[in-house]
């Protein structure tokens, strides 16, 4: 209880003071719903200052992604390098990558600015970006497997849907009792959080894991076709809480509710044909 205090107290001083600089690495969606747009009205809403380095430009909107256009590895760098040699960041969140090289240049400048302690740098989450709605496969498995060699090692938190947790062997069939993800002795995420692991008529149920404990975290399904982004916002809110000082679970726990909110204050807007955003206005604090 104590402790439970004292984490919010500092956490609002530090918000009284400073909004927490917060960086996604995410593809653009020009319906504003998922991907870097997502990201940063998460973080708008949650008090936090969103920056953004993007590594592909979709046109999109409820209906359907039109067209992809990947912007070239040396200039998602050039954006990362920008804006941590300035404002720095307390946590990074990765969306759509899509490539192997932009996989590979996003890990190899996390490596450079997150080097040190776990205490000075930014926290690491991985959001994998590797199927659509239909829960259909976007990439070939060399996405995948440049994700597992790259970038999964490097996360504090890794929060795949249930697809791309079986395409990334992060499956709740693959949990080893001694650690996430384990492959051999070697494993391959801090922890994970698996979004949508299981779902009925009226719950969903989000798995959490790490190398001691799994928790349960169902929640009451929102009868509404108004979800695309939903994902990205949940991992997004994730972020911002545990930048914030709230420990994974609490942080997990709080995103989910920050969700579920922005799902049910959108859930009866009619944005677009198909699947609509989420309204993540107004503002809550972390
Ligand atoms: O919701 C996953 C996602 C992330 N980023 C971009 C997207 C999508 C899904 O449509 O378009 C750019």
């Amino acid at each position: 209880m104590a402790e439970a205090l004292s984490v919010s107290v500092s956490a609002i001083i530090r918000f009284m003071l400073q909004p927490l600089p917060l960086l996604t690495i995410a593809g653009s969606d020009s319906g504003g719903a998922a991907g870097a747009q997502a990201d940063l009205k998460t973080w708008a809403a949650l008090g936090a200052y969103g920056m953004s380095a993007l590594t592909a430009v979709t046109a999109q909107n409820s209906v359907l992604v039109q067209q992809v256009h990947f912007l070239p590895p040396e200039m998602v760098a050039a954006q990362i390098d920008a804006v941590l040699s300035d404002y720095g960041a307390a946590a990074i969140k990765t969306g759509f990558l899509g490539r192997v090289e932009i996989i590979e240049v996003v890990a190899d400048r996390l490596a450079y600015w997150c080097r040190g302690g776990s205490e000075t740098r930014p926290y690491i989450v991985i959001d994998p970006v590797l199927v659509n709605h239909r829960g259909e496969a976007m990439f070939g498995p060399d996405v995948a497997d440049a994700y597992r060699r790259w970038l999964l090692p490097l996360a504090d938190l890794v929060t795949p849907n249930a697809a791309e947790a079986r395409l990334l062997g992060l499956g709740e069939d693959e949990q080893g009792s001694g650690g996430a993800g384990e492959q051999g002795s070697q494993s391959v995420a801090a922890r994970v959080l698996i979004k949508g692991a299981r779902r009925s008529d009226s719950e969903i149920v989000d798995v959490y894991w790490d190398g001691a404990r799994r928790v349960e975290l169902p929640q009451v399904l929102i009868d509404t076709t108004n979800t695309h982004g939903s994902g990205d916002t949940l991992s997004a809110a994730v972020c911002a809480f545990r930048a914030a000082g709230h420990d994974w679970p609490e942080a997990i726990h709080r995103a989910q509710a920050f969700t579920h909110a922005a799902l049910r204050r959108g859930a009866g807007w009619r944005l677009g044909a198909g699947h609509g955003p989420l309204g993540h206005a107004p503002a809550e604090s972390a």
